[in-house]
């Protein structure tokens, strides 16, 4: 009986070191309860980084021991590792190419060294926890090179791959030095999947670019097996977010909130610092709605939430300054006694706190400049109990594709995101509804639950094609 492998750079719980010693938090990220299902069955890992440091042996084989008993592997990495695989290659190199960011990017060969270091430590801990029949999902930019490592090792395996950024067009891939091996490393995988078709058509076209190895209806031949290519849009726990909108916690947050706020309309916007969801051109629009349509003033209010993330990289900390400027002139600039234009949070809000500004919200403002699919979009949606609220998306989200009851914009165009903003806030109730149910049906269905099965189901069947023609 083959058992299955989940990998990803981090582990779905994260080991803290607290003044009364160890401490383990499962994490409620979309990921970890999609594939949970998976994971804690029988003799199934997942594998991955726990989240700190280690000082010595004895605290590595505590760590072990616990996690092993909920069907987790760590991989320690020391501090070096961090900083060079993880702040340096993946989050200097790949994340902003991968993003369109190329000005961003850094090429340091240290970095390389250390990502290709850190790939094989992972390779070696997936091998010692899995047979030569077994099933290997590996996700994410973190371990690009991970599938041809494995593939090495265990010829039999059957190998999956799953990208949760946008993979870019060619012309930013070939900015790469290391293009050649990070798409071989991919080719490993029996079957990759992306977020979007156009996403896969990128990596089609690339691997057909850089290795002249072209593809039959997404089928890569490499000398050593059959590659299937194909399009998994990734859901979320439908039920969960709306039951935590329902939930009398959430429901009391929403009257707290709202005795603050009076009859303010509202307009939210939730994300990680990051310089590809496009908080500043946000701003920006909303500064736009508040010059063009002053009967909005004191009637509206923006709530962002921003959440603190990737502090040691460079341009986070020049974002954040951007940001907070211009929260600043804008609330400077309109301010009233009673009513403040933008109510900026630099933090993270506990699930019951969040699930209450999604129900209340009156827009949904996600504006990324880029961003493989952008769950918030979908959870909103799933807040929705009274069908009303309506979504503002950007066109750059892989999530657009699916949710083209959005009104979808271009993060850029400033003009025409207030004039979105104007369009969502007088948008008549009927209209309203309509849009939220038909996005509803579909996020409901389509959850991260169907997409984990479509992709394990997808996984197997590719497999077996294989092992079908190879006999035959
Ligand atoms: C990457 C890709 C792709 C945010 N603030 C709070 C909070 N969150 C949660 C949201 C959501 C998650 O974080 C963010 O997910 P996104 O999909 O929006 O974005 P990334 O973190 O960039 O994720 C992205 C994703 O991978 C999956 O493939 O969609 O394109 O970039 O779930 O709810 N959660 C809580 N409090 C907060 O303040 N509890």
């Amino acid at each position: 009986m083959s058992k299955t492998i989940i990998v990803s750079n981090r582990l779905p719980t994260k080991v803290q070191r607290t003044d009364d010693g160890l401490t383990f938090h499962p994490s409620e990220g979309g990921l970890a309860t999609g594939l949970g299902s998976i994971y804690r069955q029988g003799d199934n890992v997942w594998v991955g980084w726990p989240g700190l440091f280690v000082h010595d042996e004895s605290e590595e084989s505590f760590i072990t021991q616990e996690l092993h008993t909920d069907n987790m592997a760590p991989v320690f990495l020391t501090e070096d590792e961090i900083r060079d695989y993880y702040e340096g290659f993946s989050n200097s190199t790949l994340w902003p190419t991968f993003h369109y960011f190329t000005e961003f990017s850094t090429y340091v060969d240290e970095h390389w060294a250390a990502y290709v270091a850190v790939n094989e430590k992972f390779c070696k801990a997936v091998l010692a926890q899995s047979g030569p029949d077994d099933i290997i999902w590996v996700h994410d930019y973190q371990l690009l090179l991970l599938p041809e490592l494995l593939r090495r090792a265990r010829p039999r395996a059957t190998i999956g791959f799953f990208l949760h950024i946008p993979f870019p067009s060619y012309e930013l891939i070939r900015v790469l030095p290391w293009r050649t091996e990070l798409l071989r490393g991919m080719l490993g995988a029996d079957l990759i999947g992306f977020h979007t078709f156009g996403y896969m058509r990128h990596f089609l076209s690339a691997v057909s670019q850089q290795l002249g190895l072209p593809n039959q209806n997404g089928q890569i031949e490499t000398p050593s097996h059959t590659v299937r290519v194909d399009a998994f849009p990734m859901g979320i726990d439908y039920e969960r977010y709306a039951t935590a909108a329902a939930s009398e916690e959430a429901q009391a947050h929403t009257a707290e909130y709202r005795q603050a706020l009076g009859d303010t309309r509202i307009i939210l916007s939730i994300d990680r610092l990051d310089y590809t969801k496009g908080i500043p051109q946000r701003l920006r629009a909303f500064n736009e709605l508040l010059e063009r349509y002053p009967e909005w003033r004191g009637q509206v209010s923006l709530i962002m939430v921003v959440v603190p993330s990737r502090d040691q990289v460079a341009q986070y900390a020049s974002l954040k300054e951007e940001v907070d400027e211009l929260v600043g002139r804008i609330n400077a600039q309109y301010r009233t006694i009673s009513w403040s234009p933008v109510h900026y949070f630099y933090r993270s809000f506990p699930l019951p706190e969040l699930a209450a500004l999604y129900a209340m919200a009156d827009v949904g403002l996600i504006t990324p400049l880029r961003d493989g699919m952008n769950l918030v979009a979908k959870e909103y949606v799933a807040s929705r109990l009274d069908h009303r609220g309506v979504l503002i998306l950007s066109e750059r989200a892989g999530a657009a594709r699916e949710l083209s009851d959005a009104l979808i914009i271009n993060p850029t165009d400033t003009r025409a995101l207030a004039e979105s903003l104007h369009e969502a806030l007088v948008m008549p109730d009927d209209e309203q509804e309509r849009r939220m149910r038909n996005m509803q049906a579909l996020v409901q269905r389509y959850n991260v639950f169907a997409w984990t099965k479509l992709f394990m189901n997808q996984l197997a069947y590719t497999k077996m094609k294989q092992e079908t023609l190879a006999t035959a």
